[in-house]
Parts: C-alpha cells; sequence; structure tokens
C-alpha cells in the first residue's frame, strides 16, 4: 500500500477548503430564508413580533418546530436578563446557543479497535458506497489503512462500485461473489484485516426500504457475526441520509435505530440542498449524532462534521439577498 501523504501537510488546509466548498454549496438552497432571517435580524425592537417571526423563519428553514421554540424561550430569557439588546445582539447569541447545545453531542468517529469496524446502512441510493468511499480516502489522508468490505452482494453492480471506489481512495477490497452472505464477507474482512494488521474495516450493506423487516434481519445477522468476533464491534453503525429527504429522514433513522442501534449519521447531497438545516431537527428528535458531512461525489468532498462550521454556513447574512 502507498504511504498516505502526511496528515499535518494537508489536512488543515483542505479542512479549511471544504467549509468554504460548503459554504458556497448551501447558496443555492439558502436563498428562501436567508433574506428572511436578514429582514427579521435587520429590525430595530426586540418586540414581540420579532419573536414570532424569527421562530417562524427558523422552522422554515427546516430547523423542525421544537428547536425553533427552544431557541426562542432561550434568547427571550437571554433578553429578560438584558443581555441582548437589539435583533443584531439575538443572532450571535443564536449561533453560539446552537452550537453548545449541538457541542454537548458525542461526535467522533470510533476508530479504535482489533479491528474497529464501521458498519454503514441506509435507505437505498441514500449515498452509503460512495460516503465509504470518500471516507476510506479522509482516514487514509490521516494515516490510517481502511480495508473496505462489499457487504452488499445483492447485485454485481454493487460489488465493482466498490472496487472502484477503493482503487480511487488506495484501498483494499474484501468482496466475495454477488448473491454471497454478508456477514460472511464481513468475517472475512474483519479477519483479513487482523492478519494485516489494518483497520477500521468499512463494511458496506445494501440498501434496504426501512419497512422490509427480512432485511433488516439480515443486519442484525452481519452485527451478530462481527459480535462474535469481537463483542465491541461494530464500534461505528452509521446511517446514511439523503438531504434533501429532509425531515422524513427522521422516520427512516428511527427504523434502523430500533432495528440494530445507531451510533451516528452521516449526510449527504449537502450541495443544492434547500434543506440544510435538517441536520438541527433529525439531532434534536433523534438522540443520534451527525458525523459525517458529504457535498458532492468526488474523494473530498466528505468530512467530519463540525457545528461550528456547519452554523456559521447556514447563518451566513453577508452577500444574501
Ligand atoms: N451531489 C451528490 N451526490 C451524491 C452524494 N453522495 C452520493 N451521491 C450520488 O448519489 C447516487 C447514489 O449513491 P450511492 O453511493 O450509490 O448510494 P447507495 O446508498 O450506495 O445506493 P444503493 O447501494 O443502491 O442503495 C450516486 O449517483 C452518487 O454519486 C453527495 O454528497 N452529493
Ligand atoms: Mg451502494
Amino acid at each position: 500500500m502507498n504511504a498516505p501523504p502526511n496528515p499535518e501537510d494537508t489536512a488543515p488546509a483542505e479542512r479549511q477548503g471544504f467549509w468554504k466548498r460548503f459554504s458556497k454549496t448551501l447558496e443555492a438552497g439558502r436563498q428562501s430564508y436567508v433574506a428572511d432571517l436578514k429582514e427579521v435580524f435587520g429590525r430595530p425592537a426586540l418586540d414581540a413580533a420579532f419573536w414570532d417571526d424569527l421562530e417562524t423563519t427558523l422552522i422554515a428553514a427546516d430547523a423542525g418546530v421544537p428547536t425553533a421554540e427552544r431557541v426562542v424561550q432561550d434568547l427571550r430569557r437571554q433578553a429578560a436578563g438584558a443581555h441582548l439588546r437589539s435583533p443584531a445582539d439575538a443572532l450571535g447569541f443564536l449561533k453560539a446557543d446552537l452550537v453548545r447545545e449541538m457541542e454537548k453531542r458525542p461526535r467522533a468517529l470510533k476508530l479504535e479497535g482489533a479491528p474497529a469496524v464501521v458498519l454503514v446502512v441506509g435507505v437505498n441510493g441514500s449515498g452509503k458506497t460512495t460516503t465509504i468511499g470518500k471516507l476510506a480516502y479522509l482516514l487514509r489522508r490521516e494515516g490510517r489503512r481502511p480495508l473496505l468490505a462489499a457487504g452488499d452482494t445483492f447485485r454485481a453492480a454493487a460489488i465493482d462500485q466498490l472496487r472502484l471506489w477503493g482503487e480511487r481512495a488506495g484501498v483494499e477490497v474484501v468482496a466475495h461473489q454477488p448473491g454471497s452472505d454478508p456477514g460472511a464477507v464481513a468475517f472475512d474482512a474483519v479477519q483479513a484485516a487482523r492478519a494485516r494488521g489494518v483497520g477500521p474495516v468499512i463494511i458496506d450493506t445494501a440498501g434496504r426500504l426501512h419497512t422490509r423487516t427480512d432485511l433488516m434481519e439480515e443486519l442484525r445477522k452481519v452485527r451478530r457475526v462481527l459480535q462474535r468476533l469481537d463483542p465491541a464491534s461494530p464500534q461505528e453503525v452509521l446511517a446514511v441520509l439523503d438531504a434533501h429527504v429532509g425531515q422524513n429522514s427522521a422516520q427512516q433513522v428511527k427504523v434502523f435505530q430500533e432495528a440494530i442501534g445507531l451510533t451516528g449519521l452521516a449526510v449527504t447531497k449537502m450541495d443544492g440542498s434547500a434543506r440544510a438545516g435538517v441536520v438541527l431537527s433529525i439531532e434534536a428528535e433523534l438522540s443520534v449524532p451527525v458525523k459525517l458531512v458529504g457535498i458532492g461525489e468526488g474523494l473530498e468532498d466528505l468530512n467530519r462534521f463540525d457545528p461550528g462550521q456547519y452554523l456559521d454556513a447556514l447563518l451566513r447574512m453577508e452577500e444574501a439577498g
């Protein structure tokens, strides 16, 4: 395997590049609510109409009703305590309030194990395989040696797609024949990673409708196989969500959560989505943190989720019309 580039040389610049692109990509979807937010926060007085309109605007940005209500209540308390004098002050407090709330949730990927296993699940076409390819590249740049497992044995094309990502990211792929047992693929991949002293193992799975109980059982079986090899495995079970699905994705997540338990979410296709605020509502509604965010189909279009960067991009008022 080629030596990955020294993460110290590249990581900070690339991370910044990512969040700049993230902010740009939100522009398309921002038009609808940024003008409203700008108008609300540009008003002179913290009056009843301001609080009402702020709540409505946050809901329109897909923050969800409970989050919008909580935030407005918190801000009103701040205003009563004379910490806020104007809507402009309130904007600063709003960001700080949301960041504080989001930073309470543990967001680091658990990648220590012998090897650590990351099981990736989700509905059809949400972006699982693409996210795995990008994640492998991200981890390699950090000096890790991920191994991919082609657990989507449903279609031959799915195995080829993962192999292609393995080549692009410079990581190895363990695969069986189409139609074979995903649990057996997972087993072999973990054994291979142990023999080679590499990790984490990232397991792709077939997309499934959350309503298909037989397919949910298949995921439980993969998890059982992993737990027999190591009771602490899988260290991560990530559900991949398409940002365009918006608040309906909460329902999908709930079913996966109940079926196998989730440790985190990867929200994909934030590029061009008008529903970037959905991260706020999903996290408020389900106790599963967003750990990864995807903004495209390129190798560098995935990053660890960063609440501060996310909220800066979401609530940026400059250059908005
Ligand atoms: N614009 C954009 N497209 C993405 C992103 N992530 C994935 N896609 C595209 O979404 C489509 C589906 O991605 P896959 O990775 O194949 O999704 P999957 O969940 O593995 O699909 P199944 O295995 O069929 O369930 C592909 O055309 C990807 O290129 C993203 O962050 N942004
Ligand atoms: Mg796939």
